[in-house]
């Protein structure tokens, strides 16, 4: 919770995870950054949007803490819409650490909350809602087909529709008052000219509250588990498709005890694989009967289940809904059948893309195409529905043009709260507290 003296206070935050590696991002936002990035670099006239090299000092003790690629970015023209500071120090928590203390010590900075440089450059007009909210997609998105649809609503592809939709409800507003001005002197408003418009809008409503597609199922990583006799070589296929050797992998029968789950990225997108225990005719002991267990209840949860064979034990037949792979080709093959080898990486290419096709070949979004997940957005839809539909009804009983007007308002204001430019405080901070720190 931020405290009203705090709101316009500048902001910092590590924009990367936790960890090691190459290149770290930090972040500082607010009417300080220039201010901290000429003290911290000991540089005066920093040249705005321009990648500059430099040494960053403490601004207190004048410790070295690293040496850096810095940009500096003059509002509006930055992320936020404010002055903002962008560092990319060597990727080591520590170093990330001592840069943020520092950064700390200057009175006029705080650590940002979750999302606050994205509500920020929403409260600067940078982005609308729909837009603010599909960065948090873009970025979380395990399929291409959904990183595809979150790159179009942050592209303002929806928010288009939305504006040019309250446009005509504006429009339609003006209709009514212009034609009851007539009226007074004229004929009768026109009542079927005024449904027709409101059918029509109805309609368009109707199409993007169509396209609401709940997040947990677009997020949900198709699942797919391997399964065979003990020693098929499961847990070798696995691992050479991951090509690290993550599974264990023996030549005794029953290695895998615990089925395992791993994630292996696809063209189409992220998928859940996962190795079992090998299922024998009959359990050698309770343990053995325990592990078949367990591996028959992932199979039963399987979007593809993966029927592993090793051709030794010659050809057999395919279930329904399974795809039947014959493992260890480098020893022996089974013609006119999918084989493949984890020594000689024979067949793996194949394998992949067949997975992919049955797991993410439908999946793929045709062009200015577009769903949404926001259950904001999905309300809004069906308050500005419930308007038209009562305007609708009005018209056919009671058509009050006060009445009526009041509902088309009701319209409007639903539509503009999609994308903000109707919006709470309750409301921002219920979106932008589902983001992470730096964003
Ligand atoms: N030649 C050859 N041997 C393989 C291949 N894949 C696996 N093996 C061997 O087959 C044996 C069993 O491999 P695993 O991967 O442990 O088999 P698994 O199906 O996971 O076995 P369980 O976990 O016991 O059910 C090991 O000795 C592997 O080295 C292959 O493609 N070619
Ligand atoms: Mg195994």
């Amino acid at each position: 919770m931020i405290f009203e003296q705090e709101k316009n206070m500048t902001i910092v935050a590590p924009m990367t995870p936790a960890g090691v590696s190459a290149i770290a991002a930090l972040r500082v936002s607010g009417s300080f950054a220039k201010r901290i990035a000429e003290t911290l670099f000991e540089q005066k006239n920093i040249t705005p949007r321009k990648a500059c090299y430099g040494i960053l000092k403490h601004p207190n003790t004048r410790k070295n803490i690293d040496s850096l690629l810095y940009i500096f970015f003059n509002g509006p023209s930055s992320f936020t819409g404010e002055d903002t500071l962008e560092l990319f120090p060597h990727g080591n928590p520590l170093i990330v650490r001592e840069i943020l203390q520092a950064i700390l010590q200057f009175p006029e900075v705080r650590l940002a909350e979750p999302g606050e440089f994205t509500k920020r450059a929403f409260l600067n007009g940078k982005l609308d809602l729909v837009q603010a909210a599909s960065v948090g997609d873009v970025i979380h998105s395990t399929s291409m087909a959904a990183l595809e649809n979150a790159k179009r609503l942050l592209s303002g592809q929806f928010s288009k529709h939305v504006q040019e939709l309250a446009k005509s409800v504006l429009s339609f507003s003006a209709l009514l008052e212009l034609d009851v001005d007539f009226a007074e002197e004229e004929a009768d408003p026109d009542f079927a000219g005024w449904e027709n418009r409101l059918i029509e809008i109805k309609e368009k409503i109707s199409v993007f509250h169509s396209r609401f597609k709940n997040a947990a199922a677009v997020n949900r990583l198709p699942l797919a588990v391997v399964y065979g006799a003990p020693n098929a070589g499961k847990s070798s296929l696995i691992n050479a498709l991951l090509e690290e050797e993550r599974l264990l992998v023996s030549n005794v029968a029953g290695t895998t005890r615990d089925f395992v789950e791993v994630r292996l990225v696809l063209p189409g997108g992220e998928i859940r694989l996962v190795d079992t225990a090998g299922i024998g005719n009959t359990p050698v002991s309770e343990l053995d009967a325990l592990s078949m267990e367990k591996s028959k209840a992932i199979l039963a949860e399987a979007d593809l289940k993966i029927h592993l064979v090793d051709p030794a034990e010659g050809k057999v037949n395919a279930s329904e809904n399974e795809l039947l792979v014959y493992s260890k080709s480098d020893v022996l093959k089974i013609e006119n059948e999918l084989c493949v080898s984890s020594k000689t990486r024979e067949g793996l290419d194949e394998l992949r893309n067949l997975l992919n096709e049955k797991l993410y070949a439908e999946k793929e979004l045709p062009a200015e195409d577009f769903w949404i997940t926001s259950e904001r957005e999905r309300l809004c839809l069906e308050e500005a529905l419930g308007g038209v539909e009562r305007a609708l009804e009005l018209l056919q009983t009671n058509p009050a043009v006060e009445l009526l007007a009041f509902e088309i308002q009701i319209v409007r204001r639903a539509l503009l709260s999609i994308t903000g430019e109707i919006s709470s405080e309750d409301v921002l901070q219920s979106i932008f507290s589902d983001f992470c720190i730096g964003k």
